[in-house]
Parts: C-alpha cells; sequence; structure tokens
C-alpha cells in the first residue's frame, strides 16, 4: 500500500490555494504563521513557554520550560499549578457563559444544547459525586460510555478533581475493558445502561457486568441512564448517575495540580499483543490541545464545531472534549450511526446546527461518497466553512469529493497528521495560509521539529525518497510514558536511533516543495476505518479459540476502510474443507467477543501451516503479496515449507 500511495502522490499536482475571503479572516494569517515559525526556530522552549504563558490559565505560574534530565522522558512546565478543567469551563463562564457549549442530537429524538454555564454545573456535580465516592487526585477511573454529554461530563469532573480518565471506546469487548480495567488498576467504572447505534442498542451495561464478573480493582459502578431499559443493578456496588449527582452541590472547588500530573490515560493498539495505556500530562496535553485547534481549525467563538470521533479515541479527546472547549467553542455531538435511518444523517445535522466546521475520518468520507452526490445535494451544507480529515492517508479522489461536493469548492481542507501519542495535530495544513494538495498533510506547525530519516538515522533530503518519520526535538503534548511500562515506551519510541528522536512508526516522504506524504505504518499495526489495531492483538485472540493452533493476521487494501483484517488460520487437527462458512463465521464472532466489532477478521484463509523462515519467523510480507492476490517477487527459497505457499494462494475460503 505505502507503494500504491507513493505512486500516486508522485503524480498528484493539483495546488489549492485557500480562497480570499477564508485567508483575509483567518488566525494565523501568513505574517502570524510565519511568525510563529520564526520564533520557534530561533527558540524552541522559548516558543512553547511563551505560548503556554498565554493560552492557560495557571493558578501558579511555572518557572522552568523543560526538564530533560531524564530524557527521553521530558517534563513540560513542572513547577506549574494548574486545573484543566477550569482553562476548558471556568475561565469562559463571564463572558460565554450563555453560549453552547455541546449541541446534542441523540440517534433518535430531538437535539438539546448545554451552555457553558449548565456544562459547568453538571460537571461541578459529577466532580463532588466522584468526591463523595471517595475518588480523588491521581485515583484512575475508567469511562466506558455512550457518545453523550454525560461521557465529556464524566471526562471533566475526573479533571476536576485530579482523577485520571481512561476512556474505553464503547464497542470494545467485556474481555477489552476487563483488561484496561486491570491494566489501570481503576477503582471506579462510568457507564450507562446502553447507546444507540444503528436503530439497535449497545449492551453497555452488559458488558460492563461481565468485565467485572471476576475480581478486579473496581470498587464502585455509576450507571447513566441512557436507553432506559431494563439492567440488572447490583446493590452496594452499582449508583444510578442521575441519583448519584441529583443530591450534589453546584460549584466544586478545583484540585490544582501540577502540570505534569496525568490528566488521563488512553489505551492503543501496538505491534504486540498488549494494549499499551499512553499517559498524558495535564499542562502540556491542553496546551497542544488548545492551541492546534486554533491553529488548524481557525476555530473562533461562534463556530459550530462538528468532530465526529468518539471520545473512546484520541480525536475525541482532543478535538471533542478538550481542545475546541479551551476555545470557548461549540461542539456538535452525534450519538447514533452515520447512516442511521438513511445516508443523510450527516448531512442533515450540519444543515440543522449550522456546523461551520467539519473533522471526520477518510474511512467515513469514503462510505458516506458510495451513495452518491444527490444525498449531500439534498441539503443545505453552506454553513460549512472548513473541512478536516483524520486518522489514515486519504486518498486523492475522496480528497476531491469532499472539497467539490462537501465543501461546496469554497472550505479549505487540513489533512491532519497526528497519533494517540502524539496528543495533538503536528502535521497539516495551516487553512488560511497554506496552499493543499490532495492527500499531503503538508508541514509541520510551529514548534514541531517533524522530520524524516534514513535506516542510520540521517535526514533525507532528496525529494520523495522516503524514510521514518520522527521528530527532533521534544514537545507539550508529548505522550509522557507507558503506564506501568516505561521499558516500552523507550523501547517503542526511542531506542531505534538512540533515544535521539521520537520514532512515529509511520513511513513518509516529503516532496520537492517541503510537503509530506504519509505512506502507512512501518510496524505489524493496521489501521482498518481510522482505528488501530495491532497484527499481534487479533492473532492472540484467535489462538485463544480451541480449534486454533496458529493464526497470522496480515492487512490488504480496503475501497472503504483502508485496511480490511485478513487472517491465516491453522487448526489443530484436520484442515477445515468443503462447507467452512460456519466456522468462519464462529470466529469471526470469537474474534468480535475477545476485542470488539472492529477487529473481527473480513476473510479467513485455513492452511496447514503457514510460511515461516528457518529460524522460524513467519513471512508477514509473503502472506500480505498473497492476501492482496499479488505477484510473489520476493525470495521464498529461504522458507523452511515452500510448498505452503500454492496452498495459501487457493482460492480464499470466505
Ligand atoms: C489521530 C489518530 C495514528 C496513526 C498514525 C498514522 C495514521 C493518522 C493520518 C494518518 C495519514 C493522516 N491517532 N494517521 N492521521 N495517516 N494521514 N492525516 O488517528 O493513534 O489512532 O492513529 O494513524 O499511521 O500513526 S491514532
Amino acid at each position: 500500500m505505502s507503494q500504491n500511495n507513493l505512486e500516486s502522490s508522485l503524480h498528484e499536482a493539483r495546488l489549492f490555494a485557500p480562497p480570499p475571503g477564508f485567508a483575509a479572516q483567518a488566525v494565523p494569517n501568513s505574517a502570524q504563521l510565519a511568525a510563529l515559525h520564526a520564533a520557534a526556530a530561533a527558540d524552541h522552549v522559548g516558543f512553547w513557554a511563551d505560548q503556554a504563558r498565554v493560552a492557560l490559565h495557571w493558578q501558579r505560574p511555572f518557572t522552568q520550560t523543560l526538564d530533560d534530565s531524564a530524557a527521553p522522558n521530558y517534563r513540560w512546565f513542572a513547577d506549574g499549578l494548574l486545573n484543566v478543567s477550569v482553562n476548558c469551563l471556568d475561565v469562559h463562564l463571564a463572558a460565554h457563559g450563555e453560549r453552547p457549549a455541546i449541541v446534542f442530537e441523540p440517534e433518535s429524538g430531538e437535539p438539546r444544547a448545554l451552555s457553558y454555564r449548565q456544562l459547568h454545573t453538571q460537571v461541578c456535580r459529577a466532580a463532588n459525586a466522584l468526591r463523595s465516592l471517595g475518588i480523588g487526585r491521581g485515583d484512575r477511573v475508567v469511562i466506558y460510555m455512550p457518545l453523550v454529554p454525560e461521557a465529556i461530563i464524566a471526562m471533566h469532573a475526573c479533571a476536576r478533581i485530579g482523577a485520571i480518565h481512561s476512556v474505553v471506546f464503547g464497542g470494545f469487548s467485556a474481555l477489552s475493558l476487563r483488561d484496561r480495567i486491570i491494566d489501570a488498576g481503576a477503582r471506579l467504572l462510568i457507564t450507562a445502561d446502553g447507546g444507540h447505534r444503528g436503530g439497535h442498542i449497545v449492551e453497555l451495561k452488559a458488558a460492563a457486568d461481565k468485565a467485572l464478573a471476576e475480581h478486579t480493582p473496581i470498587e464502585q459502578v455509576i450507571v447513566l441512564r441512557q436507553t432506559g431499559h431494563d439492567v440488572p443493578m447490583q446493590a452496594g456496588r452499582d449508583l444510578w448517575w442521575h441519583e448519584l449527582l441529583a443530591a450534589q452541590p453546584d460549584s466544586c472547588p478545583p484540585e490544582w495540580v501540577d502540570a505534569e500530573h496525568p490528566l488521563f490515560l488512553l489505551y492503543t493498539s501496538g505491534s504486540t499483543g498488549k494494549p499499551k495505556g499512553i499517559q498524558h500530562s495535564s499542562a502540556g496535553y491542553l496546551l497542544g490541545a488548545k492551541l492546534s485547534t486554533q491553529w488548524v481549525f481557525d476555530l473562533k467563538p461562534a463556530d459550530v464545531f462538528w468532530c465526529t470521533a468518539d471520545v473512546g479515541w484520541i480525536t475525541g479527546h482532543s478535538y471533542v472534549a478538550y481542545g475546541p472547549l479551551a476555545n470557548a467553542g461549540t461542539i456538535v455531538l452525534y450519538e447514533g450511526g452515520p447512516t442511521y435511518p438513511d445516508a443523510g444523517r450527516f448531512w442533515r445535522i450540519i444543515e440543522r446546527h449550522r456546523v461551520s466546521i467539519f473533522y471526520t475520518a477518510p474511512t467515513a468520507i469514503r462510505a458516506l461518497m458510495k451513495f452518491g452526490d444527490d444525498v449531500p445535494k439534498q441539503y443545505d451544507l453552506s454553513s460549512l466553512r472548513l473541512l478536516g480529515s483524520v486518522g489514515e492517508p486519504i486518498n486523492p479522489e475522496a480528497w476531491m469529493w469532499y472539497r467539490s461536493v462537501i465543501g461546496g469548492d469554497r472550505c479549505p481542507i487540513v489533512d491532519t497528521w497526528w497519533q494517540t501519542e502524539t496528543g495533538a495535530i503536528l502535521i497539516s495544513p495551516v487553512p488560511g495560509v497554506t496552499a493543499t494538495k490532495p492527500g499531503s498533510c503538508t508541514q509541520p506547525l510551529p514548534g514541531i521539529a517533524a522530520d524524516i530519516v534514513d535506516d542510520d538515522g540521517n535526514a533525507v533530503t532528496r525529494a520523495d525518497a522516503g524514510g521514518y518519520l520522527v521528530v527532533r526535538k521534544p514537545w507539550p503534548s508529548m505522550l509522557r510514558t507507558i503506564w506501568n511500562d516505561n521499558e516500552r515506551y523507550l523501547e517503542t519510541y526511542w531506542a531505534r536511533f538512540q533515544n535521539r528522536y521520537y520514532v512515529a512508526g509511520d513511513s513518509a516522504h516529503r516532496d520537492a516543495d517541503g510537503y509530506y506524504w504519509i505512506m502507512g505504518r512501518i510496524d505489524d499495526v493496521l489501521n482498518v476505518a481510522g482505528h488501530r489495531l495491532g497484527t499481534m492483538e487479533i492473532e492472540s485472540a484467535l489462538v485463544a479459540h480451541p480449534r486454533v493452533a496458529e493464526a497470522a493476521v496480515v492487512g490488504k487494501p480496503h475501497e472503504i476502510k483502508g485496511e480490511a483484517v485478513f487472517a491465516y488460520v491453522v487448526c489443530l487437527g484436520e484442515r477445515p474443507e468443503g462447507d467452512v462458512q460456519a466456522f468462519i463465521d464462529e470466529l469471526r464472532h470469537w474474534v468480535g467477543e475477545q476485542l470488539g466489532a472492529i477487529a473481527k477478521p473480513d476473510e479467513i484463509r485455513f492452511a496447514d501451516n503457514l510460511p515461516k523462515t528457518r529460524s522460524g519467523k513467519i513471512m508477514r510480507r509473503l502472506l500480505r503479496t498473497i492476501a492482496r492476490g499479488e505477484d510473489i517477487t520476493q525470495d521464498i527459497s529461504t522458507l523452511e515449507n515452500p510448498a505452503i505457499v500454492e496452498q495459501l494462494r487457493g482460492k480464499s475460503s470466505s
């Protein structure tokens, strides 16, 4: 796939300058952006110190900007004291208290809005409720909820009292939830009786009960009544959200925390079976989320900003729960499925709430594109002024459709590159300034020392030559460590080039204009519909099935999802033959149970064994070639069992 991306980007010559009307009102404009870049180039640390003083409200100002004494465990603004929830809510009450903070659209039923003042009150009540349960500074709280205002209220309530939240996406299975609860050592779980998705109820409480069936550190469970259907409540453990909050006062003194106090953990897939608890700080993280929202989205208080990501992903943290609120913007929150009750749902939401900035993933764009231009054409999308894309490379065809059919050829597109680990967008157009090219995330933001290096760690200077995407200098919103596993932090992100740079795990190339083109992952991580899935995670889930002996999972290009999950399975005993569909369904269901529906293999192929080198390594590159039906060009003479190749190439069994 990387090769295809390279091919297509080398032929991509279209350049779209910012529309003059947009450029005229944008902040930063080109002079301001040039000044930011110049300041960061002249004094990297001083630049970030200046930004942090202006952008954040400090209870006690910091005197030290960057502490690199334990590099690469960097610390920013370490002796400063602040509170993230105060920075997103309290600071706006005087000027914007009655403005809508959240406009919520349920899957069915009437929308409702929460003003900054109402949101503040709800957050205070929830924070008091958590305190009443003995939750405080440093305690971990797992949030397993649908995409409803209370999920954001729960996150801010944690921030207000210095508790560390760990949001687990509602699409993850009971077992995934359980693993994360145990790894985080969480004392409290906040969930709901269920959520709505595509006309169905997502049984969150049932999954939570299953996750807690055997011992975990969870002491209490708060349950939001969202669907209203009957769920069992366990006496002494489970409490209703509405009952608990009703008894709480409307104000809650914030817990002032050190800049480095962990704001949250967010689990993400790596190249091994075990998800990593990415740990983010309070001040540095918020600074990155707040500034990037201004720079990339040109967000002003009058904007209606809709980022479609769930709060279970980093995008839903930085560009739903924190960045836009830190800037006093109005966010739209939609609980349900993108095509429910029909393919016009997204466009109807934009029309109804006069959305001005829309941020979504290429997989959603491609899926909606399939329904044809007539669907969006039925809606008034004239409120839109800016479009964004995130999660995976966007193919030029989808980019052009997004621009013309959704953006009416008048909205700039920001293709934003970043990761759970980076906390905030690092490489992106600045919409009033940067001329865009379909498929390129263009250039690093101010204060971000991104680069591309070769195998030896030397900068790649030749235009269009690929290499490792790295960041040469620390930045405030970077991850601080992996929860409970600093060794893995050092090994995963720093060891490859002896701690000299942060290694993102993506490959990229830069064209003659210095524009970045992301080519894909260099490790065994798949990107399915913008969601990161470790191949080893899925393999472990398959092997846990009583009939499976061995499994190898690879990615295969998919028209809509970007990548599809392709699994080779070796069974105990005979290789299944003939009508294998029922067993394939069983395995897919099994993986769904273990990890969640997004991880279900799209295709499963059975084999007698897997192609291995004599040292016992599975030849993944070969499996990828076979999954794609491409000609085998690699050397298979080193294979332990060359005869297996023919069997693997056999007709797909799904
Ligand atoms: C924000 C997010 C991170 C991985 C990253 C890339 C891929 C993300 C883009 C992209 C090309 C983009 N966090 N990725 N954005 N690839 N262009 N604009 O997605 O931690 O879940 O995933 O996603 O491979 O390393 S994430």
